[in-house]
């Protein structure tokens, strides 16, 4: 038994997680398949009442972040009906149905660390540099550093497999990954990500950049999880804003995430955005950085992950997410939202404290493939949710008991 940091209990008092309650009627097994953030907006309220650029005052509400900006949350219809009037912009932004703001002082691009890291070799020559950069920026962009060739076998493959399971049109080049309407893929993400041997290489080979880039950062021989996130992101669909550690901080908490894009993605089919300088903002994030999205209140419902009514133990918890209202989380925290055009070779590498998300994926029909895969010092204990030949992964199974 572990007791609640006292901090658990009042997270509202700082970053008040989104509840979905479809997650939370929906606790079973098939949440252990990791990608709750990519969930569908919930379909009641906020619904914007016309595309108007928000003017909100941002900033925490006294309830938290549900009423934090007045830049309304839109429905994914809404959403393609801005598009469709403003012409769809390709650098209007969307994250979570909510337009972002485009101004210098709230958008930008990450900052590329190839003057530091092109190849393995370089890396051993520069680390001293780019820790200094992991520490400051909280993410080192490497573009390029990947062999484009490795990306794009995986990728093929990827989609082969995708196409096989039906999820992918097969009558177009499958490497387009068109989505066939209405399909859903059947099988647990994780599973295709483990069968896919050009993948498993490119993120996990010994000899391989990825790991020698993380030999030489560490400076000492990686572990890398077993489980790996694809992200198969339909259209419409984006990650809410988070940190890795409330998913995976059982072990040690000095690991890194690899964002690695598989093929090319522009702004308009959605990838990653960092929220610049947010590692550094623990007295914002400290209160949901101790928390661990698999708790459960040992003193209600018998420590039962839902209860009669259905509803998750820790409703606070039930997704992890921190907010869809991507502007006015920037506007409290003060920073960018950086992004860039990522291509297949690419790799953003971030520390489990960099408040992250995902823009939305604008495209008519494609999917958005990437992978993310974690990788720690081999001498530090593991996070155990995430290790073995089939990971328990996160949810009731990886439940921890606290006293609330
Ligand atoms: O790819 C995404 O949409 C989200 C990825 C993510 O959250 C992560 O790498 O931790």
């Amino acid at each position: 038994m572990v007791v609640a940091h006292k901090a658990h209990r009042p997270l509202i008092h700082t970053l008040r997680f989104v509840q979905d309650h479809q997650e939370s009627t929906r606790a079973s097994p098939a949440n252990a398949e990791y990608c709750p953030l990519e969930r569908p907006r919930p379909s009641t309220g906020r619904i914007a009442p016309s595309p108007e650029p928000c003017t909100g005052r941002g900033g925490l509400s006294p309830m938290g972040w549900e009423a934090s900006s007045d830049c309304a949350i839109l429905h994914q219809e809404e959403v393609r009906r801005v598009i469709t009037t403003t012409g769809s912009r390709p650098q209007t932004l969307i994250s979570r149905g909510q337009i972002l703001e485009d101004t210098p002082g709230t958008i930008g691009e990450l900052r590329r660390s190839d003057d530091l890291v092109t190849t393995p070799v370089a890396i051993a020559r520069n680390i001293a540099t780019a820790h200094e950069r992991l520490d400051e920026d909280g993410y080192l962009y490497l573009p390029g550093y990947l062999l484009r060739d490795e990306v794009l076998a995986a990728r093929h493959e990827l989609c082969s497999q995708l196409a096989e399971h039906g999820l992918i049109r097969s009558d177009h080049p499958v490497d387009d990954a068109i989505l066939v309407p209405g399909a859903t893929l059947g099988v647990k993400s994780s599973d295709v990500a483990r069968a896919n041997r050009a993948l498993q290489h490119l993120l996990y080979a010994t000899d391989g950049p990825m790991i020698r880039f993380y030999r030489a950062l560490f400076g000492e021989e990686v572990r890398h999880f077993d489980f790996t996130w694809l992200r198969l992101v339909k259209p419409g669909m984006g990650t809410a804003s988070h940190c890795d550690l409330v998913f995976m901080g059982r072990g040690t908490h000095q690991l890194c995430t690899s964002w690695t894009p598989l093929g090319d993605i522009d702004r308009h089919l959605g990838g990653l955005i960092v929220l610049e300088g947010s590692h550094r903002q623990h007295d914002l994030t400290g209160d949901y950085l101790a928390t661990d999205v698999d708790t459960v209140c040992e003193n209600r419902h018998d420590g039962a992950w839902t209860g009669p009514d259905g509803v998750r133990n820790r409703p606070d918890l039930a997704t992890g997410a921190i907010t869809d209202d991507h502007v006015g989380l920037r506007r409290k925290f003060g920073g960018r939202w950086l992004t860039t055009d990522y291509r297949a070779g690419d790799l953003l590498v971030f520390n489990m404290v960099l408040v992250h998300a995902s823009l939305d994926n604008q495209s008519a029909d494609r999917l958005r493939l990437s992978s993310d895969s974690r990788y720690q010092r081999a001498s530090e204990p593991a996070d155990e949710r995430w290790i073995g030949i089939d990971p328990p992964a996160h949810g009731p199974q990886s439940a921890r008991p606290v006293i609330c």
